[in-house]
């Protein structure tokens, strides 16, 4: 009887705490499972085989995924420097991070709409590839400049790596979302117009895999618009690994890790057996839960599209355990450029952009899964639960 009176009250206000105080009694691990699995490994278990309950349970396994990733793929996110500093002029904020005596400096564009503000924004890698709409800034960002992407030979080079050295372990997908996040520290300190708490990153293709990275490890990004991102980004590595086993041409671990920087050097051991990684990109959209998650996807072989679709399906599992269901989807479509974001894909992005970036609570970003067939059962040996 007691119980029964304290507990709710308990639940409520356990749920009720920031995000940050829910986490706070996280047991992290520093040395992640290693076992060989075949299928897409369960989001609802703890490394130490405990059972994922509640919705502070999933935050807190979120932190060991994120630790657990950084670990084998994408190299240590570091936390924010010391000192940042901001100044806006013109059309123009120009940011200075320092720590341990070294400081780097890079600007990024703003272009705000006319009109009384404060905007949300889209921060842009490289150059935005969606349309973005009225009412919306564009922020470029010149991720290249943080972490070069010229291949082997660009390894550790960057304004990151001037910072913390370049034989720091960050991949470049990890030195941009860095980037982002110091761009969000600017903006909660410069008077942009802007809002940091309506923030969106975009990227298309290998940049994409850098707006999925960002958004998955920068709390403070409202959406995530990962475009076209393919391996390394919104498709697993062993549902790749499983495409390519049945003939197609599509990227995986063991190529990509050849072909640029984007991971960490970690990576490089686990290029032939991704079946051996601590966690699977569905992980990274369990990541970014509760917050927006739109993944626009093409047809294109080289980017899985039976992968992506799989992956995300998987993704989309963990959302609607956390109660959220409606906060990710993903729409993928064929016969268009890579890279050029086709009309059939504008009311998915449409209603994703007004629900998190606008604030338009109405909007109906329900059940959006498009794409090839894909049967996500086949990828996976769980179960997702309602998370209480
Ligand atoms: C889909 O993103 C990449 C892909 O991973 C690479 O293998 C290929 O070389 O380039 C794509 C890309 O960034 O195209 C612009």
């Amino acid at each position: 009887m007691k119980y029964s009176i304290i507990l709710p009250f308990l639940a409520t206000t356990i749920l009720a705490a920031p995000l940050e105080q829910r986490q706070a009694a996280c047991k992290v691990p520093t040395t992640f499972p290693t076992t060989a699995n075949a299928k897409l490994p369960n989001p609802f278990k703890f490394f130490d085989g405990t059972d994922v309950k509640t919705k502070a349970d999933f935050d807190c396994k979120n932190q060991e995924v994120s630790a657990a990733i950084q670990n084998q793929e994408l190299g240590t996110f570091p936390p924010k420097p010391s000192t940042v500093t901001a100044t806006l002029s013109g059309g123009t904020i120009s940011i200075t991070a320092s720590e341990g005596g070294k400081s780097v400096s890079f600007s990024v564009s703003v272009k705000t709409p006319s009109g009384t503000g404060p905007f949300p924004a889209i921060i842009a890698y490289g150059a935005a590839s969606i349309p973005v709409p009225a009412g919306v800034a564009t922020i470029t960002f010149n991720n290249d400049q943080i972490g070069a992407q010229q291949g082997q030979n660009s390894r550790g080079q960057g304004k990151f790596f001037d910072l913390y050295g370049s034989g720091h372990s960050a991949g470049a997908l990890t030195a941009w979302a860095w980037g982002v996040d110091r761009v969000i520290d600017a903006l909660e300190t410069v008077n942009a117009n802007i809002d940091p708490k309506r923030v969106g990153v975009t990227g298309c293709s290998r940049n994409g895999k850098g707006a999925f990275v960002a958004a998955a490890l920068v709390q403070r990004i409202a959406l995530g618009i990962p475009q076209e991102s393919g391996s390394g980004g919104a498709a697993c590595w062993r549902v790749s690994d499983s495409e390519k086993s049945k003939g197609k041409n599509i990227q995986t671990s063991s190529q990509i890790v050849g072909e640029n920087v984007w991971f960490s050097k970690n990576f490089n051991a686990f290029s032939t057996k991704s079946n051996t990684l601590a966690t699977d990109h569905h992980q990274l959209a369990g990541m970014v839960v509760p917050r927006g998650l739109i993944v626009i996807e093409n047809e294109i072989d080289w980017l899985g599209p039976v992968s992506t679709t799989a992956c995300m399906k998987a993704g989309r599992l963990i959302y609607k355990a956390y109660g959220v269901p409606d906060n990710m989807g993903f729409t993928g479509s064929g016969n268009h450029n890579h890279c050029s974001f086709p009309s059939n894909q504008q009311s998915d992005l449409t209603a994703y952009i007004n629900k998190f970036l606008l604030g338009q609570s109405s909007a109906n970003t329900a059940n959006i899964e498009k794409g090839p067939t894909a049967n996500v059962a086949d990828y996976i040996d769980w179960t997702a639960p309602t998370l209480s």
